[in-house]
């Protein structure tokens, strides 16, 4: 079944989320018409009884897991239990109900940060498992990696047409602005804009500005989850001998680039100091696309570009 319906009715676990809301943006856009998502006070997806009798309701014909417990570097580090034990029951319990409910096809998304830290970059698919993990996000990573392997074995086992992505650092709308969890590109446009309202003669950065990261437009990800789901099926993946398909831009820059390209969008004048006392967390984290690239898509927004529309974002929604 590689194409599906426009009124086939799709599950969109974590709906409001960065992620969510731009694939379900994108989805409307595209004229999909049933649509279903529900909030976490309307479902929680840790709860195994609750996932399963919703899926026995509304038994839905396509599943994407967008619904994660997410954050950056700081967070990631400090609430390790939590994104290991929610993101394992999130991702566990929409699998197995999908399964359970006969899902025509469903597609997780897992992360880049699942590639061993010291892996040969680019980052192509097979990497995966092949060395130990940066250890600021090795809880949420390796619930990340039992995602991709549940999709996998319940292909393997039941046929189940289940399959894995895995995005770079995303940015965009609807992103997290709070300065503790976020990660670095909204921190940094909420760093410079406050710091360019109030005056100030610096801003801090955290880290020593060296590490690398491919940053991708959350638009251009939930074109490539789209485009995935009217086109390709479980065994298109797995048939290649790998477990997930990687989704980013093949280009990153440092966090130094990064800071005095978000300074110039902003407009702030003052200058950039580095919090050395902060984790830098991986060196580098760049995908191997080619995968995707040989299947047909391609990013469309470069980074200025995106960095100025997720400003215009902020400014229209954070006033205060
Ligand atoms: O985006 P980020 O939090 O996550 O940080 P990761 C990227 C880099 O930016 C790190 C630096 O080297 C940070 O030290 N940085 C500089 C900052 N200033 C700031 C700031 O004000 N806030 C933040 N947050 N960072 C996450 C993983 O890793 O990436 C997750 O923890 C997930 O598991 C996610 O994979 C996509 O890129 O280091």
């Amino acid at each position: 079944m590689k194409s599906i319906e426009k009124n086939s009715k799709i599950y969109l676990a974590g709906h409001t989320g960065l992620v969510g809301s731009a694939i379900s943006r994108e989805l409307n856009r595209q004229g999909y018409n049933n649509i279903i998502g529900r909030t976490i006070e309307e479902l929680d997806l840790r709860n195994q009884e609750s996932v399963n009798n919703f899926f026995e309701i509304e038994k839905p014909d396509i599943v994407i897991v967008a619904a994660a417990k997410v954050g950056g570097i700081l967070a990631n580090d400090t609430y390790r239990a939590d994104f290991i034990y929610d993101n394992i029951m999130i991702e566990s319990n929409l699998i197995s109900a999908s399964h359970q409910v006969g899902v025509k096809k469903l597609v997780f998304l897992g992360s880049s940060c699942i590639y061993p830290k010291l892996a040969e970059q680019p980052l192509r698919e097979e990497s995966i498992l092949s060395g130990y993990l940066e250890s600021t996000n090795e809880p949420y990573a390796l619930a990340k990696i039992t995602g991709i392997k549940l999709c996998e074995s319940f292909f393997r086992q039941y046929g189940c047409n289940f399959f894995s992505v895995m995005p770079t650092n995303l940015y965009g709308p609807h992103d997290n602005f709070n300065l503790n969890t976020s990660h670095v590109l909204p921190a940094l446009i909420r760093k410079f804009h406050e710091a360019k309202i109030n005056s100030e003669k610096s801003v801090v950065v955290w880290g020593s500005g060296a590490p690398m990261r491919e940053l991708m437009f959350v638009e251009d990800l939930s074109r490539a989850i789209v485009f995935l789901l009217s086109s390709i099926d479980a065994s298109d993946i797995y048939s290649l001998g790998i477990s997930q398909i990687n989704i980013g831009t093949g280009k990153d820059l440092s966090i130094a680039d990064l800071a005095e390209l978000v300074k110039k969008v902003v407009g702030f004048e003052g200058i950039i100091e580095y919090d050395h006392t902060k984790p830098d967390g991986t060196p580098k984290k760049l995908l191997d696309v080619s995968r995707i690239h040989s299947i047909g898509w391609k990013h469309q927004i470069e980074i200025e570009e995106g960095i100025g529309i997720t400003y215009k974002w902020f400014l229209e929604n954070f006033k205060n």
